[in-house]
């Protein structure tokens, strides 16, 4: 199947689009990459976003948003697929799918908590995350099984942030948890993951905690 030409609309920090990245470079799509300023929308974006957020994909002269659908889109026009066949199997995938980008906002809440008890109350709800996520991860090499599928393209960006963190901020967050430790360095060396983020990102993921107030990053914890 020919593909239309494909544009993503990014922000350079976030997750959402990150997964769409990542799942294009897994299945070696040709893209452009446009990012823009989500604090300063252009308005053609605001044209075709319709809730103004990114990632927004534009096929051909077609627009799609959301990042879970952009993906599965994604992986429908290329050959092999990255969720599961049977029809149960792949509602899961696609069930945690959905929890994954509820780690991606508790992440979110967590880097920009600006008072130490707001940050305990975050870091509770994501260990309680992280814990579910080891348990779902088991003895398997991926979310997805035996190989990388769009569970894993949707969760990854957790562990990109996780391992800024922890080089950045001496903050471990994955030290009880060495399932995930492990799973975070098989994963983030791959060249659609490495490559799915701006080289500059941890500078600016920092910058960004910062401009917000992070407790994080003031308390150094
Ligand atoms: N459910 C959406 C979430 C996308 C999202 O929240 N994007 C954020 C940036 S990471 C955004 O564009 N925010 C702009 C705004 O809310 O004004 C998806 O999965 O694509």
């Amino acid at each position: 199947m020919s593909l239309k030409p494909i544009e993503l609309i990014s922000f350079k920090l976030c997750p959402f689009v990150q997964r769409s990245v990542i799942t294009l470079r897994e299945k070696g799509i040709d893209y452009d990459i446009t990012y823009i300023d989500l604090r300063n929308k252009p308005d053609w974006f605001l044209a075709i976003s319709p809730l103004g957020k990114v990632p927004v994909l534009k096929y051909g002269d077609e627009v799609l948003f959301e990042s879970a659908v952009i993906n599965e889109f994604l992986d429908e026009v290329s050959p092999g697929s990255l969720l599961a066949d049977e029809p149960f199997a792949k509602a899961i995938q696609r069930a945690w799918i959905e929890y994954a980008s509820q780690v991606l906002m508790n992440q979110y809440m967590l880097g920009n908590a600006s008072s130490a008890d707001d940050y305990q109350s975050q870091l509770s709800a994501f260990e309680q995350k992280l814990a579910q996520l080891q348990q779902l991860l088991g003895e398997q090499a991926f979310f997805s099984g035996d190989a990388l599928g769009l569970l894993d393209t949707s969760i990854i960006p957790v562990f990109t942030r996780l391992a800024v963190i922890k080089d950045k901020l001496s903050t471990d967050l994955l030290k009880g948890y060495p399932s995930l430790a492990a799973y975070s360095e098989r994963v983030l060396v791959r060249e659609s993951v490495a490559g799915s983020v701006v080289a500059e990102f941890p500078e600016l993921f920092v910058e960004m905690l910062k401009g917000n107030g992070s407790y994080l990053v003031s308390a150094a914890v």
